[in-house]
């Protein structure tokens, strides 16, 4: 049997999903951790073929994890926002197999000592990889809980070796209007620009991110990598990035711009904040929906207030939303 071939795929990933998901869903996964296992056999990363749903090996697990439930990989893979692809949530995984995401490049630029341009492959190498299991909370009110793999975006930053003028950090999302379907719609101004402060892309619970479920990130996920932010509203957590820039000033994100009402460049969960056309204090969380789910009450900072709040000391967070 293939599956006694693997025998790492075995007891360590299964075992805890298997223990609150019921068998169904048991067999379900072991079939499809079976089949990528046949079609795509664990090859080193440092060859240039990771794909989408390639094992990544070796990796550590974080103690920076939850050890909630996770969400169903189904879930995790079908129920997106990436407006490049489409605006409806199932619209990502339908589009986004057309992108291609071998070879990239990730240009390292502006307030740096050592401006680089990293091909992906060498990038997944610059840090050891880990398993992260993070609370991610949409600012539209539904939240999941996702095994992502990765290392601290702090790891990169050091590399470049940021100047006294870097104050911001922006991320920028590829726009090829060849692979990324809906970029025909200005529902957004493209690129996907994201940002953060130097502080919070220091901050250890910053992700750069490559996987997720201990496999290359499919493409509606934001392959071949994206950053994860756990503490902010989905958005922040820009995928397919191209470019990073340091930069003086704070960047003007996508969502800012469409609506700067609505959208701030801060963007932390915080239930006391209400979005000005809905409340923010409770959360569906996705996979537990059904009759007898409950609404769950949205924490603050996510549930990551001792990791981050301290950022945010003296700052009024209604003003700056
Ligand atoms: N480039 C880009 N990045 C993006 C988005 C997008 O539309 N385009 N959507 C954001 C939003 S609103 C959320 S909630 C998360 C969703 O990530 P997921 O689909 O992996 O759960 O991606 C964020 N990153
Ligand atoms: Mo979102």
């Amino acid at each position: 049997m293939l599956i006694k071939k693997s025998p790492d795929l075995l007891p360590s990933e299964i075992t805890p999903r298997r223990a609150y998901e019921g068998r169904r869903e048991f067999v379900k996964q072991l079939g499809r951790v079976a089949f990528a296992a046949a079609a795509a056999p664990v090859l080193p990363l440092s060859s240039a073929h990771a794909q989408s749903g390639q094992k990544i090996p070796n990796l550590k697990k974080s103690g920076l994890s939850t050890m909630e439930k996770q969400t169903p990989y189904k879930d995790v893979t079908t129920y997106n926002n990436y407006y490049e692809f489409g605006t409806d949530k199932s619209d990502p995984a339908q589009t986004a197999g057309k992108l291609k995401t071998r070879p990239w490049t990730v240009a390292v630029e502006g307030a740096v000592a050592k401006p680089k341009t990293y091909g992906i492959d060498d990038l997944m190498k610059l840090s050891p990889l880990e398993e992260r299991v993070y609370r991610m909370r949409c600012v539209e009110g539904w939240s999941m809980v996702i095994p992502w793999v990765g290392f601290s975006l702090a790891d990169l930053i050091k590399d470049v070796q940021p100047t006294g003028n870097a104050k911001f950090i922006e991320f920028v999302t590829l726009a090829d209007p060849k692979q990324m379907p809906g970029i025909n719609a200005a529902v957004l101004k493209w690129p996907y620009v994201e940002g953060l402060r130097m502080d919070e892309a220091m901050n250890p619970l910053a992700l750069l991110t490559f996987g997720l479920y201990g496999e290359v990130l499919p493409n509606q996920s934001g392959a071949p990598v994206r950053v994860v932010v756990p503490w902010k509203y989905g958005f922040k957590s820009g995928k397919s990035i191209v470019k990073i820039r340091f930069v003086e000033q704070m960047p003007k994100t996508a969502w800012n711009i469409a609506n700067a009402s609505e959208y701030g460049f801060y963007s932390n969960v915080n239930p006391e904040v209400d979005h000005p056309r809905w409340s923010q204090a409770t959360e569906r969380r996705i996979g537990e929906d059904g009759i007898f789910a409950k609404k769950r009450k949205t924490l603050m900072f996510n549930g990551y207030a001792e990791q981050v709040g301290q950022m945010y000391a003296g700052l009024d967070l209604r003003k700056n939303f």
